[in-house]
Order: C-alpha cells, then sequence, then structure tokens
C-alpha cells in the first residue's frame, strides 16, 4: 500500500487555492528521503494575484482603517496561537526540514515572543513636529507602511526567520506575501492556518511556494511591490537586487556569512569550545551564524583541538525526533553534496581533517554528515572561504591581537563574531576593531527581538529585531501646513 502523502494550497486572500496551472512541488523528509508532502508550485499568475491581494488589503478594507493598537492586538494573537500550537508547527518542521525536534519546538515557542514584541511597538511607531525655519509654518512627519511586502524565507529556521519580518512588517501596518522556500516549505503552511484562525483580514498576510523562477524572480519584480526581506545565499541575493531595479522596493538582506570565533589563551577552555560547539554544530551547522571560521591562540591550539575532537566523537548523530539526537540529517541533498565536494576540496589544498569528513556509514537514508573539524593553514582553503551551512568548521593558529583581528576580518561577509577572552579591555577592544554586525563575547548565538540581528558587507543590510526593524518598514511623510492668516504669495511678484 502507497503512503498517504499530505497535501498543502496556497493561503491567498484568505482562501487556499492550488496553483493555477495545478503545479506542484514533492518535498522529502530528508532523514529517510522520502517523499512526505506535496505543496503548490506557484506560476506568474500566482504571484500577481498574492500580490494583487496584499494591495487590496493595504488600500481597502478592515485592515487599511485599523488602529495600530488594534493591529498590536491582532499580532499578540498571532504569537498566542503559535506558542498553544508549537509542538504541532515543531513536528512539521523536523520532518520537512531534519532539523532537531527539540530545536524546532523550542523556536516555535520562542518565536511568540518574537510576536509580542512587535505587537506591542505597533502603536510606538511616531512622527515628529518640526522646528521648521520658516513662520506662520506647522511641519510634521509622519511613518507610514511601505507597502507590499515580499518576505522570502528559507527552509533552515523558518518560523524565526518569518517572524523577524512579518512581525516589524505588519506592526507598520504593512500587507505580506510570504514565499516559502521550495525545500521544506510545509510548515509555512502549518503557519498560514493559524493566520486564518488569528483572524486578520483577507489578503493581509498570503502565503505561497515556489521556485526561484518563476516565483521568486516575478515576486522581487513585481510593479506593486514596494519592499523586499530576503534571508537566503549571496547569488539569489544578487538577483534580488536586479529584480527590483525596476520596482525600485526597498530591500533588506540577511544573507549568512563566515562568523569567525576568536579564542585567546586567557580564555576559559570549556565556554570556549562550548561556543565553538555551539557555534558549528547545533542545528548540524545549517545556521546562518555559524562561527565556522575558528581562530585559536598558538599557545593552546593543541589542547582546544584536542578538547574539541574528543566531544565531537561523543555528539549523537540521528533521528532528529529522538530526544537525546545532537546532530540530525542536513535539509537537503544539495546540502550534502556541496559539503562533500568542499571538505575533500579543503584536504586538497592542504587542511588537515581531524575528525569527521563524511557521511557516516550507519545510515543507509538520509542526508547526515559527521560533525567535521579542520585545520587549516591558511584562509585560502575553500572551507575557510566559503559558507559550509553544515557541521564543518576550520580553525587556525593566530599569534598575537592584531593577528587574530586581521584574520577575522579577512572575509567578504560580516555577520557575527564570537571573541573568548577574560581580559575585558581586550574584549571591548575587538568588539570596535571587528567588522560584523554581532558580537558575541563569551557566548554564541544569543538572540533576542530586542537585539537587532544583520550583517556588514556580503552579509547584507537591514536589521530584523529591535526597534530599528521597525522603522525599516515605514516611510516618513512631511506634512506643510501654512499657519499664516493670508493667502499663498503670487511666487513671481516681488515682495
Ligand atoms: O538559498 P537560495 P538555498 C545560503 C547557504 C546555502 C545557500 C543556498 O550557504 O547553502 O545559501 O541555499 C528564492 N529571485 N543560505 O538554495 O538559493 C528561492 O526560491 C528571487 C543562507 O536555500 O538563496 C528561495 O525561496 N528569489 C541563509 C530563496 O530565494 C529567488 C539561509 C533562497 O534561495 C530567486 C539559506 C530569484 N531569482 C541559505 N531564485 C541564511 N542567511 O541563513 C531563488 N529564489
Amino acid at each position: 500500500m502507497s503512503k498517504k502523502i499530505a497535501q498543502y494550497q496556497h493561503y491567498i486572500n484568505g482562501k487556499w487555492c492550488d496553483a493555477s496551472d495545478h503545479a506542484t512541488l514533492a518535498t522529502l523528509n530528508p532523514s529517510n528521503e522520502e517523499v512526505w508532502a506535496e505543496v503548490p508550485a506557484a506560476s506568474e499568475e500566482d504571484v500577481n494575484r498574492a500580490v494583487a491581494a496584499a494591495k487590496a488589503a493595504l488600500y481597502e478594507g478592515a485592515w487599511a482603517t485599523m488602529t495600530a493598537t488594534a493591529r498590536g492586538k491582532l499580532l499578540r494573537r498571532l504569537g498566542d496561537c503559535i506558542l498553544d500550537q508549537a509542538e504541532r508547527l515543531g513536528d512539521i518542521e523536523t520532518i520537512d526540514s531534519g532539523k532537531l525536534l527539540k530545536e524546532t519546538r523550542a523556536q516555535a515557542s520562542y518565536v511568540a515572543d518574537y510576536y509580542y514584541y512587535f505587537a506591542g511597538l505597533a502603536d510606538k511607531i511616531e512622527g515628529a513636529t518640526l522646528p521648521i525655519d520658516k513662520p506662520d509654518m506647522h511641519v510634521f512627519t509622519t511613518r507610514e507602511p511601505i507597502g507590499v511586502v515580499a518576505a522570502i524565507v528559507p527552509w533552515n529556521a523558518q518560523m524565526f526567520l518569518t517572524a523577524t519580518k512579518l512581525g516589524p512588517a505588519l506592526a507598520a501596518g504593512n500587507t505580506v506575501v510570504l514565499k516559502a522556500s521550495e525545500d521544506a516549505p510545509a510548515p509555512m503552511f502549518e503557519f498560514a492556518k493559524i493566520v486564518d484562525q488569528v483572524g486578520f483580514p483577507p489578503g493581509v498576510i498570503n502565503v505561497i511556494t515556489g521556485h526561484g523562477e518563476p516565483c521568486g524572480r516575478a515576486l522581487t519584480a513585481h510593479p506593486d511591490v514596494a519592499r523586499v526581506a530576503f534571508t537566503g545565499g549571496p547569488e539569489t541575493a544578487s538577483r534580488v537586487i536586479q529584480n527590483t531595479s525596476n520596482n525600485y522596493a526597498v530591500v533588506s538582506l540577511e544573507l549568512g556569512g563566515k562568523s569567525p570565533i576568536l579564542v585567546f589563551d586567557d580564555a576559559d577552555i570549556e565556554g570556549a569550545v562550548n561556543g565553538i560547539i555551539a557555534g558549528n554544530f547545533g542545528a548540524a551547522g545549517q545556521s546562518c551564524v555559524a562561527g565556522s571560521r575558528v581562530f585559536i591562540q598558538q599557545g593552546i591550539y593543541h589542547q582546544v583541538i584536542e578538547t574539541l575532537v574528543a566531544r565531537a566523537k561523543q555528539i549523537r548523530i540521528g533521528d532528529p525526533r529522538h530526544d537525546d539526537t545532537e546532530i540530525g540529517p542536513l535539509a537537503t541533498k544539495s546540502q550534502i553534496d556541496r559539503i562533500v565536494a568542499a571538505v575533500g576540496q579543503a584536504q586538497t589544498q592542504g587542511a588537515q581533517l581531524h575528525y569527521g569528513g563524511k557521511q557516516p556509514e550507519q545510515f543507509a537514508k538520509g542526508y547526515y554528515f559527521e560533525p567535521t573539524i579542520l585545520g587549516c593553514p591558511s584562509q585560502e582553503i575553500e572551507t575557510m572561504q566559503n559558507e559550509m551551512f553544515g557541521p564543518v568548521l576550520s580553525a587556525m593558529k593566530f599569534s598575537d591581537e592584531d593577528q587574530a583581528i586581521a584574520l577575522a576580518n579577512n572575509t567578504r561577509f560580516g555577520l557575527a563574531a564570537g571573541i573568548f577572552t577574560e581580559n575585558l579591555a581586550r574584549a571591548h577592544r575587538l568588539s570596535a576593531k571587528i567588522r560584523s554586525g554581532i558580537i558575541w563575547i563569551n557566548t554564541y548565538r544569543a538572540m533576542s527581538p530586542i537585539a537587532p540581528f544583520g550583517g556588514f558587507g556580503h552579509s547584507g543590510f537591514g536589521r530584523e529585531a529591535g526597534i530599528e526593524a521597525v522603522l525599516d518598514y515605514t516611510r516618513t511623510k512631511t506634512v506643510w501646513i501654512s499657519t499664516s492668516n493670508k493667502p499663498m504669495a503670487n511666487p513671481f511678484v516681488p515682495r
């Protein structure tokens, strides 16, 4: 008997529908490589319908006239419903993406806090009265929603990356077309079911998926899209920028990176090793903030590598649904193929394999990869240059603080950096000199809705949490009012 395949539909204008041409995408469970669900694959016509619904909701109907306080209440209710259904959301995300169940459930619960945070900001978006340099003139500014937002979310932390876009976008009064990744899209349709229960006016949140071509391209290039919030890889980001060259949409990009972790010889070694493990093997390394360039001061290099190897040997790889599993499968076959190739290339370039480096033999099926530790003689090595998005760390020695800073900054990326030292003055010096959007000192991977999140350089621009995230979804309008008791003067008559 053939297995039952779960079926999902697009959510457009508050209604469930198939793709206009009935095209579908199959989605796999990465722990057994079996198709478990089918989703529609959006055509250009579907994208147009979703954008038209979002545009109508922006200018007509309940959302257009809703008070900011009422918008905040809806966002709060969204957070409540997500919290109530966090277990189910976590289960689906684990089946679809291979992420650990304990992580997906915890993340789905914590995501509620993001909606609560942005709900609270909805009625605190204020304009200003300007002390203008002209008599008889009252001038003030307001902050308006930008318009229809295209939110493009990848597969690696979908609930979280959706919250960091929808939270601020909706708090500011925009409407949204959310495009789920073609890899592991099912959780986004479970999210759409929650949106439907919450009672947002139709068209305020639309959820679709499809391939980059046509869906991603048509959405980001759409003339009625005014704001694009993209999380993904740098090559696609370049295409997104090209796509917006005709609609002039405001763009924010969150593109991952090649974040450094620096370990100084005065550091607490256990804490540093925990930071390196969290930064590289948490989420099987499929994290934009992975600290995959590890720089260790020469006097403690061997000690840290030996401790890392001993810890890596104990890591339990396996079924992501089991409580004691620490590394599950990677999300897609293309991810695993890329990592196998990169680790091979690194060794040909002279990297020393300290541990891992292959798919574990005990699994006949599934995209599993061992936690991998490479010692690198230079930064020219492939795994030091490009984002791996898998459990692969590349380590290198440094002699002193200046060299550590130079190594850390020798990258086109700049999302995050970790510094392990007990020297407070050094921690401050380095946090000022390292070029990245997030600095963690004696910790790694900590996040909060209150703390701005985003990168420098090829890691992108725009911030996805904190107060400035909401302002990033507004545009300023300046209003000039003459308070003179005389009509406006004729500009062509000399005074
Ligand atoms: O992302 P892509 P993928 C990095 C990571 C990973 C690599 C590729 O290194 O290995 O990117 O991952 C849509 N116009 N990150 O393939 O290709 C596409 O349909 C508009 C880092 O998942 O960037 C999908 O919905 N959109 C990252 C989305 O873009 C287009 C998270 C992302 O696809 C498009 C994920 C187009 N022309 C990957 N073409 C992070 N920052 O955390 C494709 N898309």
